[in-house]
């Protein structure tokens, strides 16, 4: 998968996949993460990618060119098939729309700035629109280095121990269990006999039994659905 990320703030994801699972993701050839600086993009002699908003008011607005030029590169050049626009006003991201995007292969996501973007750009350009939370970002790129970790790391062979996925928060709608490592006690507290037991089936049940108590204590609308 090749997940084209378009901003004015390229710095901003230098590190996010430089490290770790992603990228290690990336040295496997599984993934890469392309970042492209919108003002490379701009056709006046400013490389102006913003402008005053009609109609007057604060804040400035991300011009159509610029992007129009980026995203027909994308497509033209790379395929890109879907191109997503990080948002606050988007679609809440979710464990299962990273499960859908990690099916695909080129995929482009514009991180917003200012007082957002040209309406025509999300009309006519994107086929997707993100938001990760209700909260409010100064850009779309912190959001953007979220969903391409949350999308990055589904894609197969990513993981060390495929199965690792599947016992995530989220993936079967329930939190995930209470883990623990050594030593067994530390001034006094103790892991769980159960889990020094070797007993897998019983290991099993417990930790499938706290995976519901969890969830039914801090998230019970995710048993809802
Ligand atoms: Cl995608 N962008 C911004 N600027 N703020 C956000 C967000 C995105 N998602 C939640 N807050």
């Amino acid at each position: 998968m090749i997940v084209h990320i378009v901003t004015v703030l390229p710095e901003l994801l230098e590190s996010p996949f430089a490290h770790s699972i992603l990228k290690r993701a990336q040295q496997k050839g599984l993934a890469s993460v392309v970042v492209h600086n919108l003002r490379d993009f701009s056709s006046d002699k400013h490389k102006s990618v913003d402008d005053y908003a009609f109609g007057g008011g604060a804040g400035m607005v991300m011009m159509i060119e610029p992007i129009v030029n980026c995203l027909e590169f994308l497509k033209k050049e790379h395929g890109v098939e879907e191109v997503i626009y990080m948002t606050p006003d988007g679609e809440r991201f979710s464990q299962n729309m990273a499960n859908q995007l990690s099916l695909k292969t080129n995929i482009a996501i514009l991180c917003g700035h200012y007082k957002g973007i040209d309406e025509r750009v999300r009309e006519h350009f994107i086929t997707r629109e993100i938001s990760i939370g209700d909260y409010v970002l100064s850009g779309g790129e912190l959001a953007a280095a979220v969903v391409s970790d949350a999308v990055i790391r589904l894609i197969p062979g990513v993981l060390n121990d495929e199965t690792s996925a599947l016992t995530d928060s989220f993936q079967d709608n329930l939190l995930a269990p209470p883990v623990y490592t050594r030593p067994a006690e530390f001034r006094g507290l103790k892991v769980p006999d159960i889990l020094i037991s070797g007993n897998t089936p019983k290991i099993e049940k417990w930790r499938f039994e706290k995976a519901v108590e969890r969830t039914k204590q801090r998230r019970p609308d995710l048993l809802d659905e």
